[in-house]
């Protein structure tokens, strides 16, 4: 097995910063191939990204025909390092707000962790011209992902990640519902519960200098959605266990009825509930965790 990386960097739009970018993705580490994900850009990326495929056989490009999400963007890239035998796999964005620099620490923290994320709350940390605003925004969207969902990461929304193999191949990357920025938070979600050793290193944010954001209003509600979606997951799946959803609302209205005529009921039925939820989606983790568990190897 290749001991090889491959930095996937999705593009939609991208023209003035790809080129550079593979260039200096490439010079950091020999160890290091690239990986476009190119969504039929209108600005000419794809075309870009080729001419650069064609001087070096460490670079490739998947070519998708219109824009569909990052988050199918990565997926795509994820199938094809595991389909070549890639060691491990680095999300990175073009527009060199994932700085070539800080690769080498994502690499180094890979060699004793599953999942490494590229942090900007962690100490050494930190983001580059974003205005108070938009730093409260991203500080905010994070720590309501990381509580809502009990995930032990400080940078919940970050793109700049190093997965290895077995980490991939320890997640159901099918079921993965997400198509846009909620990925990185569902995927982080998913490491976690698949009991995946998960390290955070600090890295700087710049913000974009050349080329436009693809973030908007209605894609930041969309990724707050996905994520208490992820979190009633674990009342559906019992739901569905119980025979379906009427089955439940029956039971809810039972409960409800017991609680009007015998309204003390409350004092055991709350923290009963709280127990159940609970424990319902701790053993649901501990199935996951279980049966996904990679063997990692210290040699490897
Ligand atoms: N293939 C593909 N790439 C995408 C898509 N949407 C965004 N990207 C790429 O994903 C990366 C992150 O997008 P950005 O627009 O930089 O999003 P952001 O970093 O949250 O926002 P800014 O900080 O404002 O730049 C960039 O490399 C984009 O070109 C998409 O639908 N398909
Ligand atoms: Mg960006």
């Amino acid at each position: 097995m290749t001991m090889q990386t491959l930095v996937i960097i999705p593009t939609y739009n991208e023209r003035d910063n790809i080129a550079p970018l593979i260039r200096a993705v490439l010079a950091v580490d020999s160890a290091l191939d690239v990986l476009v994900v190119d969504d039929n850009s209108p600005d000419g990326t794809g075309t870009l990204a080729d001419a650069l495929a064609r001087e070096t056989d460490r670079v490739r490009v998947l070519h998708r025909p219109g824009k569909g999400g990052l988050g199918t963007a990565y997926l795509a890239g994820f199938r094809d390092a595991l389909d070549r035998g890639y060691a491990r796999v680095i999300e990175m964005d073009a527009d060199f707000s994932h700085r070539p620099e800080d690769l080498p620490s994502l690499l180094h923290a890979a060699e004793t962790a599953d999942v490494v994320v590229g942090s900007r709350n962690v100490p050494g940390g930190r983001v580059e011209n974003w205005s108070p605003v938009r730093n409260a925004i991203s500080k905010g969207g994070s720590l309501y992902a990381r509580t809502v969902l009990g995930l032990p990461i400080k940078d919940c929304t970050g793109g700049f990640k190093c997965f290895r193999r077995e980490a991939l191949t320890a997640l159901d990357l099918d079921g993965v519902r997400s198509t846009g920025f909620g990925f990185q938070v569902e995927l982080n979600y998913l490491c976690h519960r698949a009991g995946l050793r998960i390290a955070e290193v600090p890295i700087v944010f710049p913000e974009r200098t050349r080329g436009a954001s693809k973030m908007s209003g209605r894609i930041a509600v969309e990724a707050a959605l996905m994520v208490l979606q992820l979190r009633l997951d674990p009342v559906y799946l019992l739901a569905r266990k119980m025979g379906g959803v009427v089955l439940a609302t029956l039971a809810i209205a039972v409960l409800f009825w017991l609680l009007y005529a015998y309204p003390a009921l409350l004092l055991v039925a709350v923290p009963a509930l709280l127990w159940a939820v609970n424990e319902i989606s701790q053993r649901h983790i501990g199935i996951v965790g279980r049966a996904h568990r990679p063997d990692v190897s210290p040699s490897d």
